[in-house]
């Protein structure tokens, strides 16, 4: 799978896609991330690429001409990509949205920033707007971070067998149950006689049993979800 980002801080993403599984991942050729500068689309000699808000009102906008630009060209070279705008205006991010994704040959993600993009971009160039939570980014640079990681582990081979089907866990909608492991007792504090039994079926009822209760006491809106669903 192949993630095209634009972006006009590529330096965000240096780190976090360099590092332990998307960096094996990308070893691997299973998975394959490019960053672009969006001002390398820019037209004018400071590069620009925000702009004052027609009507006024505080705060700089995305001009339109450097993202088509650069979603144009990167289309060129994959036609079928699914062009992604990170807005808090988007729908909300979850496993379901990671999942629905993660079968795209190709993700173009545009990373917006300051008080917005232009409309036009909305309407007129991108297939899908996400939003990774109710809470203010500076930039989508973040958000674009974590939709390509919660995708890439998708991608068949990323991971391990044994995270996989973890992740199936999750998607079946109750959270994880309390994991121990050596030493037996720390601190004084020691792990739960069930699980040092060796009796399977004990510890199976013992960690559903767990994560009903988590899950009631924590975030009872999982419970509802997985009944409308
Ligand atoms: C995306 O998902 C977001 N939530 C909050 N702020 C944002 C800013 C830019 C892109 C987001």
């Amino acid at each position: 799978m192949r993630f095209d980002i634009l972006t006009i801080f590529p330096g965000m993403f240096r780190g976090p896609l360099e590092e332990s599984i998307l960096k094996r991942a990308q070893e691997k050729k299973l998975v394959e991330i490019a960053v672009h500068d969006l001002r390398k689309w820019a037209r004018d000699k400071h590069n620009t690429t925000d702009d004052r808000p027609f009507g006024g009102g505080p705060g700089m906008l995305m001009k339109p001409e450097p993202i088509f630009e650069a979603v144009e060209d990167l289309k060129r070279d994959a036609p079928t990509a699914r062009v992604v705008l990170l807005t808090p205006q988007g729908r909300k991010f979850s496993q379901q949205v990671a999942q629905e994704l993660a079968q795209q040959k190709h993700l173009a993600l545009v990373c917006g920033h300051y008080e917005g993009v232009d409309e036009r971009v909305r309407t007129a160039l991108v297939d899908d707007e996400i939003s990774i939570g109710d809470y203010v980014l500076t930039n989508g640079a973040l958000a674009a971070i974590v939709v390509v990681d919660a995708v890439a582990r998708l991608v068949p081979g990323v991971l391990g067998h044994a995270d996989s089907a973890k992740d199936e866990s999750f998607t079946g909608g109750g959270l994880e149950y309390p994991q121990y492991t050596r030493p037996a007792e720390f601190r004084g504090m020691k792990v739960p006689e069930v699980l040092v039994s060796g009796d399977h079926a004990a510890i199976a009822r013992w960690r559903a049993e767990q994560s009903r209760q988590r899950t009631r006491e924590r975030r009872p809106d999982l419970l509802n979800e997985r009944k409308a669903k």
